[in-house]
């Protein structure tokens, strides 16, 4: 089966799209043993629907900046599949952007989604735009020009955009702020908007603190161990990396390295996170080499001055590594350099971090490996937490929303690894996880019909 539809996307210009592929490819792989197992997947065609968008948006974004120069980039917007519910997924602000890798990310969502168990389809959508070194008022001509196009293709039933990499509550508050000028309504058409108008509790921190709960939840059930005092290594320094962070050292375990795309930090002493979130978090976002200015024990390594086949982070001694900047940060190298230093258990809370040749590597030796879709859930579980908030015009506490963050965060961890159990080996938690996630979207396909 999976050669059979590789072979189809082959001749398609999908196939020009390696991210893309490389998701494709792996979520066939799990779902093999599955394909002769109803024949409705063959009537109905669900493998060759699955792995094609139903829609694929492409605008041209016009603005100008505080030099008065007119800029020109792409606007995108992936509707893969909204057999669960509306199409939900982030948008993306970087330079790196095409619609190649959105397309992978809105494929990606549809399974993420499906194993939260909320009703919700897949999406992604971004531009090539940088917002690196633009002032806010910059950013803020930028967001308002991209929602001048992105508008007439969502809404609050239709399709929800949020955030991802370049994308925060500040950029959404600008998208909401022309939204809702252009369409005169007030409803939940984006999620991640700031509290004061409409955003949820613990939308900032949801995937972050997800990610950690996941681990918890997994080392706990696995190898009957807790996250106390454990050596970690994050990487990225945004959003999911700062909240990962947060979380871990809440629990009680030592976060050694960060880093950005620039470079990395390693204290073994543990790093402060008040630091990185005043050298992150301000509009102005500035280089993790700032940080040892305020901590002399701390090192800087530039990406620059360490060999491009390998990731500095992935080369620091610890006991569990968590990658969370960005799709395949993490290699066979890097896999090989953290089995050699005694890692336990790898978690994704980026999307697609980790190359199919060291998922492999992990799991021949036995080093435990929690996969993006089930491990970084915790964001689009409170975001439709925010669109439910938004629907009945309430505002819930943040105890609430922690509490049910962490009840769906375990129950997929229980589905997964019970599925893996059932058709796969015990711990391949990547194979359990794409067969989870599409029992529940293709029994809707099949339902829902032609
Ligand atoms: P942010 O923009 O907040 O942070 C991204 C981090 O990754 C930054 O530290 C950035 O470095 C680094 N980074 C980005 N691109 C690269 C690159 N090409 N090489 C090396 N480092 C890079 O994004 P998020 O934290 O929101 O997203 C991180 C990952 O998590 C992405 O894969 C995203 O898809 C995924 N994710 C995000 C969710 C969310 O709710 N935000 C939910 C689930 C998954 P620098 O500071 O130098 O730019
Ligand atoms: O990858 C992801 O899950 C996100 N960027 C969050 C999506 C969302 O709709 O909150």
């Amino acid at each position: 089966m999976k050669e059979r539809i590789l072979e189809k996307l082959k001749n398609s210009n999908d196939f020009e799209d390696s991210t893309f592929v490389q998701a494709v490819s792996e979520v066939l792989t799990s779902l093999e043993p599955l394909a002769n197992s109803d024949k409705r997947f063959e009537t109905y065609a669900i493998f060759e629907r699955l792995v094609t968008p139903d829609r694929e948006i492409r605008f041209k974004i016009q603005w100008v900046d505080d030099k008065n120069q007119v800029h020109i980039n792409n606007g995108y917007r992936i509707q893969f599949n909204n057999s669960l519910g509306p199409y939900k997924g982030g948008l993306r602000f970087h330079k790196t952007v095409n619609s190649g890798i959105l397309k992978f990310l809105a494929f990606e969502q549809i399974f993420k989604n499906s194993l939260t168990g909320l009703p919700i389809g897949g999406a992604k959508g971004g531009s090539d735009f940088d917002p690196k070194g633009k002032s806010d008022f910059e950013i803020m001509k930028f967001c308002r020009a991209f929602m001048r196009e992105l508008y007439q293709y969502i809404g609050a039933r239709i399709d929800v955009p949020a955030g991802d990499i370049g994308v925060g509550s500040r950029e959404i508050g600008f998208l909401y702020g022309e939204y809702k000028r252009i369409t005169r309504t007030y409803d939940g058409v984006l999620t991640g908007k700031p509290f004061t108008f409409g955003g949820s509790q613990l939308r900032p921190e949801a995937t972050g603190y997800g990610v950690v709960y996941f681990a918890s939840c997994m080392l706990q059930n696995e190898i009957a161990q807790t996250l106390k005092d454990k050596v970690c290594i994050v990487s990225g320094s945004g959003n999911v990396a700062i909240y990962t962070i947060e979380k871990l050292q809440q629990f009680g375990a030592k976060v050694v390295a960060c880093s950005d795309s620039d470079g990395m930090i390693f204290d073994s002493n543990g790093l402060e996170l008040k630091t990185i979130k005043n050298i992150k978090l301000s509009s102005r976002k500035l280089s993790l080499e700032e940080y040892p200015k305020e901590h002399r024990h701390a090192q800087y390594t530039q990406k620059a001055d360490y060999p491009e086949f390998s990731n500095a982070i992935w080369n620091v001694k610890c006991d569990i590594a968590f990658a969370c900047a960005t799709q395949n940060e993490l290699n066979i190298n890097d896999a090989k350099n953290l089995i050699n230093n005694g890692c336990k258990a790898v978690i994704e809370g980026a999307n697609m971090p980790t190359t199919p040749d060291a998922i492999e590597l992990f799991l021949q030796n036995d080093i435990l490996f929690a996969p993006a879709k089930a491990a970084n859930a915790g964001g689009v579980i409170v975001s439709e937490f925010e669109m439910s908030q938004n629907a009945a015009m309430e505002t819930w506490k943040i105890s609430q929303v922690d509490e049910k963050l962490q009840k769906i965060m375990q129950d997929i961890y229980f589905r997964v690894s019970k599925t893996a159990r059932e058709y796969s080996k015990p711990r391949n938690f990547t194979d359990g996880a794409n067969i989870a996630a599409f029992k529940r979207v293709a029994e809707a396909m099949i339902l829902e019909g032609v």
